[in-house]
């Protein structure tokens, strides 16, 4: 027979669990279920009665166990419920509420100068092309028939890496015409590409950075004439400049590697400093029709193909369009001069509306 203490003992507990929290919850486990807990003890001291009372008798403790072991499941629901509940309403985030200003980035002004001209070449069907910074002097000058004793290869204009008597010099490439030079050593007329790039001169003034960059063209095919050089560039120009009436003027002069050459200039008013108004002539890139040395260089018959090139500086038209006076802040890294002069990531060079 079960003494009336333990069923007491129960019944009391299983009132108790509606007031636990989850350590009293563990406690009163242990104190009932646990290797010494009263329903352990109380089921141990069947082995000492007689069948029929040890019928009986268990029967009852298993009832009383059901009792107090489904309590205590009850009631931890009930706490892990509540705690959850607390966690939600503490950490509710509302999904509906507007976001909080953040900064945003601009693009770098001559980002934005290389997009638009991707853009405005890209419409007449021009690839992009890269290539190394560091070049091989043949790349860089023989090919292009600059002669051995130009100003241009000294060491005053001129980085050189690795300078000494027996190796061949490698340089910082002093414009992106080498990437042109690759380009006909490895590919076949017709071609039709820009390179846009950093450049390297040894000049460090208010107007000259060690570091700019540099747009070159070219297009090489059969039966290419000066016409289409000057169709291209002034479309080109007046697309940049956003200007269809843009006056442009072309102006014989002198570079190896074109022949003949020249120089494009573009209508200004040199008091107001406006971009096609006015009377004064402002000198904006360099061109030609490609020297056949150059073409002969890179293994293109001169004979069965023509071809014209030309170079821009990207720092110098953007300061012109955009009116930024000083060329050193283009690599200062300042994000108040960034946020000033800089473009929305989000309206990106198209010719949509006009560049
Ligand atoms: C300037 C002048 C120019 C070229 C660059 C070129 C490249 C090859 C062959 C022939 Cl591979 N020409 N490039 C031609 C004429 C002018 O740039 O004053 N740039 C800022």
């Amino acid at each position: 027979m079960l003494s009336d203490d333990f069923k007491v003992l129960v019944h009391n507990a299983v009132g108790d669990t509606a007031l636990a929290d989850a350590e009293g919850l563990e406690a009163l486990r242990v104190a009932f279920l646990g290797k010494s807990g009263h329903v352990t003890l109380q089921l141990k001291s069947l082995g000492g009665m007689d069948p029929e009372a040890r019928k009986a008798a268990g029967a009852e403790i298993n009832t009383l166990k059901t009792l107090i072991t489904d309590a205590i499941i009850a009631r931890r629901a009930a706490l892990d419920e509540a705690a959850l509940a607390a966690r939600l309403s503490a950490e509710r985030i509302d999904v509906t509420q507007p976001p909080r200003p953040e900064p945003v980035g601009a693009i770098h002004p001559l980002s934005r100068t290389m997009e638009e001209i991707a853009a405005i070449f890209g419409a007449m069907g021009f690839a992009i092309k890269d290539g190394p910074d560091i070049e091989n002097d043949w790349n860089n000058f023989s090919a292009l028939n600059i002669p051995a004793h130009h100003p241009a290869r000294a060491m005053m204009d001129t980085f050189y890496l690795n300078a000494n008597a027996n190796a061949r010099p490698a340089v910082l490439r002093t414009h992106t015409s080498p990437v042109q030079i690759r380009t006909m050593l490895n590919e076949q007329p017709p071609i039709r590409i820009i390179v846009p790039g950093r450049t390297f001169r040894a000049d460090h003034d208010a107007t000259h950075s060690p570091m700019f960059h540099q747009c070159e063209g070219l297009v090489i095919g059969e039966g290419i004439t000066l016409g289409h050089l000057k169709g291209c560039l002034i479309d080109f120009l007046r697309a940049f400049f956003d200007n269809p009436a843009l006056p442009v003027r072309f102006r014989a002069s002198y570079f190896p590697f074109t022949e003949p050459s020249m120089e494009v200039d573009i209508g200004w008013n040199r008091k107001t400093g406006e971009i096609g108004g006015g009377t004064d002539w402002l000198e904006i890139l360099g061109s030609g029709m490609v020297h056949p040395n150059v073409l002969a260089n890179c293994g293109i018959d001169p004979r069965k193909y023509q071809g014209f090139a030309f170079g821009v500086g990207l720092e110098r038209i953007t300061m012109l369009k955009h009116g930024i006076a000083d060329l050193r802040l283009f690599y200062e890294s300042d994000v108040r001069w960034l946020r000033h002069y800089g473009f929305s990531p989000l309206s990106p060079a198209s010719l949509h509306e006009g560049i």
